[in-house]
């Protein structure tokens, strides 16, 4: 039985709530390999769906499903009941996930789809610093940041959004949009500074290449020219 609050939508109202998801990943020492890990596989890692700071996000969720590679994983299909929703697996490579956030059957709201890119290996760094990190079994972690809207949601949903969400979701993401939004603005830019340090360093060091080349060649032309 649908009853009229599961219908009946509130006009002019958009709740959003946020979402943090993807994976962390650590190299697999080889001595330390769960029973049942094959050989091959170099990486232990965790692709999950949670909210910020790890809040629970089973008011608004009641299933995740991740769909692992096929090929690789059986089954691929891994659904989550229960909070926390993630998946921990074994492998050596990446792939795409395909992420399924169904919600309550109250919001009337259709499962939406999110992808993330299962990341085992630091985005850059020389030959030696990737192996240096892979040596050191450091971890690495991709997640993405979102806010699932609910445009004008049931009666039923905004109830469990505003009643049941509130006494969960932390004072920093239900305050002043502004407040939050400069929070993770300033995490964002962190992340940014450092990517663009790198950037920066290696292409200095491309930059240094080629100037060494240009007086190699330089001191060429000079010699030939004896
Ligand atoms: C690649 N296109 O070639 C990707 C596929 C698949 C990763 C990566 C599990 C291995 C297994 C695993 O790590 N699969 O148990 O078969 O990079």
């Amino acid at each position: 039985m649908v009853s009229a609050s599961q219908t009946k939508r509130v006009k002019g109202y958009s709740v959003y709530r946020p979402i943090v998801y993807g994976n962390e990943a650590h190299p697999l020492p080889p001595d330390k390999r769960p029973t049942g890990a094959a050989a091959d596989h170099t990486h232990q890692w965790t692709i999950s769906v949670k909210g910020i700071n790890d809040t629970d996000i089973s008011y608004f969720i009641k299933k995740v499903q991740f769909k692992l590679h096929a090929e690789s994983y059986t089954p691929a299909i891994r659904t989550i009941e229960t909070a926390p929703f993630q998946v921990t697996e074994t492998g050596w490579g990446e792939f795409e996930i395909a992420i399924k956030l169904y919600f309550h059957p109250e919001s009337n709201e259709k499962p939406l789809q999110l992808f993330h890119y299962l990341k085992l290996h630091p985005y850059i760094g020389t030959e030696a610093e990737l192996e240096a990190h892979r040596l050191q079994g450091k971890s690495v972690t991709s997640y993405s940041y979102d806010e699932v809207v609910f445009n004008e949601p049931t009666e039923a949903m905004f109830e469990v959004l505003t009643n049941k969400g509130t006494a969960r979701v932390p004072p920093r993401a239900r305050g002043a949009k502004g407040e939050f939004v400069e929070e993770t603005e300033r995490m964002e830019l962190d992340k940014l500074g450092a990517g663009l340090r790198k950037v920066k360093e290696q292409t200095d060091l491309i930059k240094q290449k080629a100037l060494a080349k240009e007086k190699e060649v330089a001191e060429l032309r000079r010699r030939l020219e004896e």
